[in-house]
């Protein structure tokens, strides 16, 4: 039986690792989790009572606790899903993105090669990290060209993987994850962001109530999207690789607007309904046939705020995820489609 540690396990990533883990593995997992005055637990909340699923505080950016943890633990597995994950933010708070995601990877790192050294070490990267795409689809070649701190803290983590797995022969990888979404995403991240709001507004069309609309920045950005679970599974079969530690571009391959994800979430919800204007002035309203016939005549359901747009944006994200597929025999099991309404579904049952 091994042991697994799993940072930022009451994150959407890490809760889903744990879950995946103790249904697939006889392991025994350990979540680390900061400490904070409003316990956050609602992801893990169902594996209270699993014995083989513990709790241990753990602050990624604290290197004192990182290396004790590390010492006396001494697990075989280290997954680092603890992140400032909102891209965003990431230009109001650079530092703490840098702390977080770039020198707690340090810090995991040189406790590993002092105290652990078999220990085989994730550490989450991300299609950020390619930035200001070159060509697409985007492979494991594609050059780092990150366009925000959140990025560029990724791309910086890269390299000090590489560094410790070249020059400690640690087994110490990370994977290019793109854009991955599901019911346990957060709802600043604009997949949940539309599929809640939509969800709201369906209820409140279907009792006559009033709504706000939703606000949105960007409709031309395109993103890949994928299942987060679909990655789960992806993510540990790079840590058992027969090739040895390579790094992966984990995607579907497939890229959509989030005026896509939109139209198919309001489909999905049917709503039917019509785009007017265009840049901050465009917005989405409720079709006239149905307007007029529920007296609901000029409803609008979607505006664009500028304070949603980013100071520098990437515009494209389309991965390929073929070595990955041929290397690793990793498959996905849903699409586009099955992950709007999965993410709408629950969305709206959780209204009900
Ligand atoms: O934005 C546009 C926004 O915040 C997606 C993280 O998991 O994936 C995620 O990063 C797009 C951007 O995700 C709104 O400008 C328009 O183009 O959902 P997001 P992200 O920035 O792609 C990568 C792979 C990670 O690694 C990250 O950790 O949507 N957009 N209007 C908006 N975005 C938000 N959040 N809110 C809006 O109102």
């Amino acid at each position: 039986m091994k042991k697994i540690i799993i940072t930022g396990v009451t994150g959407q990533d890490g809760s889903h690792m744990a879950d995946y883990l103790l249904k697939n593995t006889t392991d025994t997992i350990i979540g680390g989790v900061r400490r904070l005055s409003v316990k956050n637990h609602k992801n893990i909340h169902h594996l209270s009572n699993n014995d083989r699923f513990n709790l241990i505080d753990l602050d990624v950016t604290d290197q004192q606790n990182v290396s004790h943890v590390i010492r006396k633990e001494q697990p075989d597995y280290f997954l680092n899903f603890a992140a400032n994950s909102f891209v965003g933010n990431s230009w109001s708070m650079p530092i703490s993105h840098m702390e977080t995601n770039s020198m707690a990877v340090l810090y995991q790192l040189s406790s590993i090669a002092e105290y652990c050294p078999n220990c085989r070490y994730y550490n989450a990267g991300s299609s950020e990290e390619f930035g200001d795409v070159t060509y697409s689809p985007q492979d494991e070649s594609h050059p780092l060209r990150p366009r925000s701190p959140y990025g560029a803290s990724k791309a910086s983590a890269r390299h000090i993987v590489k560094v410790y797995r070249d020059s400690y022969d640690i087994y110490a990888v990370q994977g290019w994850l793109f854009n991955h979404e599901g019911v346990r995403r957060g709802e600043e991240f604009v997949t949940r962001k539309i599929s809640k709001n939509v969800a709201e507004i369906c209820k409140a069309l279907e009792s006559r109530k009033k709504f706000t609309p939703l606000s949105l920045g960007n409709l031309e950005a395109k993103r890949d999207w994928s299942d987060a679970e679909d990655f789960i599974e992806g993510i540990w079969l790079m840590m058992n690789n027969p090739f040895g530690p390579k790094d992966y571009v984990l995607s579907s391959g497939k890229t959509y607007s989030i005026r896509s994800f939109v139209e198919r979430c309001f489909l999905e919800a049917n709503i039917p309904c019509y785009w007017t204007g265009s840049g901050l002035n465009e917005k989405l309203f409720l079709s006239n046939y149905i307007a007029e016939e529920h007296n609901l005549k000029d409803t609008e359901l979607l505006n664009i705020d500028p304070k949603f747009y980013r100071p520098a944006e990437v515009e494209l994200l389309q991965g390929d995820p073929s070595l990955a597929e041929k290397e690793l025999g990793w498959k996905r099991k849903t699409d586009f489609n099955g992950l709007v309404k999965k993410m709408y579904k629950n969305d709206y049952a959780l209204l009900s």
